[in-house]
């Protein structure tokens, strides 16, 4: 359900826009793609969310929304991914009601543990290596992060930050359910192609999915 997550980002889709990419995303393999609009007006990223939930819904795969619970109900998108300093889980979970999904980013144990018991649906664990995507990720908390988390909490644990072909196996194999990747898809030549290589090679290292 969570092993592959493509996160947007227009600054490196070569001109593609956030739909646009989600579809060869979806098309190549992703389960879930996060719409993440770090600067755009509320406008254009409800444009791009109504668009994304109707591909998701073709494709049958999951559509989550990043920062925004408002962008999130009004375009019936699956669930939102919230930071430390976004909107606290409680009051998100408020307005989504429990059948959405609310994945909670986590820089250490305690951290996700706390968003487990407040109901958290997955936890998003980074940066576990250095990335040039994310200026002020938590950079390069190395393989260690996931293992460590993946020991502490029962929900499942997507593994985030430079994460590629490079490194992905080794990533799954650290205990991450799944990883969520930005530069490794969206940046490429072959959106599809890349998602499509990194599905097979998280399936190849843990083939009972
Ligand atoms: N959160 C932690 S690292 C990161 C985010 C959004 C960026 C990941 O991008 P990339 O290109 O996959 O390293
Ligand atoms: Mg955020």
């Amino acid at each position: 359900m969570f092993e592959l997550c493509v996160i947007t980002d227009r600054t490196l889709s070569n001109g593609l826009s956030e739909a646009e990419v989600a579809r060869l995303a979806y098309a190549g393999g992703a389960d879930i793609v996060q719409l993440r609009m770090k600067n755009s007006d509320g406008k254009e990223m409800l444009e791009q969310a109504i668009k994304i939930k109707a591909i998701a819904d073709e494709y049958a795969k999951f559509f989550i929304v990043n920062d925004r619970v408002d962008i999130a109900l009004l375009s019936d998108a699956d669930g939102v991914h919230l930071g430390q300093s976004d909107i606290p889980i409680e009051y998100a979970r408020e307005l989504l009601g429990d059948d959405k999904i609310i994945g909670i980013s986590a820089h250490n144990v305690k951290e996700a543990k706390e968003a487990e018991s407040k109901g958290a649906d997955y936890i998003g664990v980074g940066s576990v290596f250095t990335t040039s995507t994310k200026k002020d990720a938590h950079q390069g908390q190395g393989l260690d992060i996931v293992f460590k988390i993946k020991q502490a909490v029962d929900i499942p644990i997507i593994a985030i930050g430079g994460i590629n072909r490079g490194n992905i196996q080794d990533v799954i194999r650290a205990g991450a359910d799944g990883v969520a990747v930005i530069s490794a898809v969206v940046a490429q030549k072959d959106v599809s192609a890349a998602a499509h290589e990194l599905r097979d090679m998280i399936l190849k290292v843990r083939p009972n999915i």
